[in-house]
């Protein structure tokens, strides 16, 4: 496949569809339904629809493209043995993770809450993730299989903008990835954050990436031209 060129900012980044993953960060009943993790911290979960159709966009045009998709879920062992008490001690006592909600355990693996939501499901061959904090590097074999399948650019969607999708871009910045945020994949609880989240990244030439979105990754691929 050829050489595509995706509409960004801080400006236009070249990619190879063959070497490039679409990673999307805990796009989970547990941060985006009532009664989940989201919730339990104090959020409203609605703002977090939003990423939803876009992600829903670019994920058929990465699978029309046959990209590497990899989906992330972000929750701790039955057993919680791998939750580290500096983050489950805060928040509520009845509603930390662990304790049981509506949708199960919260961010609890093998609970209802921990899934993916319906309209993003993995379909089967996607790699499903799962990793205990907020990068998708700490603690999980992402290296190996990004570096088994000679993957250099990471497309990042999910949520939350300012915290998962952040952390996951920074850590694989400092992996030597090229790493893009797809702005309307992104969401936040904090709309604000979402928006300086954005200006972070694409700010000082790209400091640690670069920042586009679904319409132009669907354009890239299909070697359209289009702004970002
Ligand atoms: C948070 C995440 N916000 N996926 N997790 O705790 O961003």
């Amino acid at each position: 496949m050829p050489e595509s060129l995706l509409a960004a900012e801080p400006a236009p980044l070249a990619f190879h569809p063959a070497r490039a993953a679409l990673v999307i960060i805990d796009m989970q009943r547990d941060f985006l339904e009532p009664g989940g993790f989201g919730e339990t911290l104090g959020n409203d979960v609605s703002l977090l629809q939003a990423a939803v159709g876009p992600c829903q966009a670019a994920l058929a045009a990465a699978r029309a493209a046959g990209l590497l998709v990899i989906h992330t879920r972000e929750g701790h062992r039955p057993d919680m043995a791998d939750a580290p008490p500096a983050k489950v001690e805060r928040g509520a006592p009845t509603a930390r993770i662990g304790c049981a909600g509506p949708m199960g355990r919260i961010l609890i693996r093998g609970e209802p809450g921990h899934d993916i939501i319906a309209e993003l499901y993995p379909a089967p061959g996607e790699v499903v993730l799962d990793k205990p904090g907020k990068g998708a590097f700490y603690q999980t074999d992402l290296e190996i299989i990004l570096k088994n399948r000679g993957i250099d650019t990471l497309l990042v969607a999910g949520v939350t903008t300012e915290v998962c999708v952040h952390t996951t871009i920074r850590e694989g910045n400092d992996r030597g990835y090229r790493c893009v945020a797809l702005a309307d994949c992104c969401a936040s609880y904090f709309p604000e954050f979402h928006r300086i989240g954005l200006e972070m990244i694409k700010a000082q030439g790209g400091i640690f990436g670069w920042v586009s979105g679904s319409s132009a990754l669907t354009a890239a691929l299909a070697n359209k031209a289009e702004a970002a």
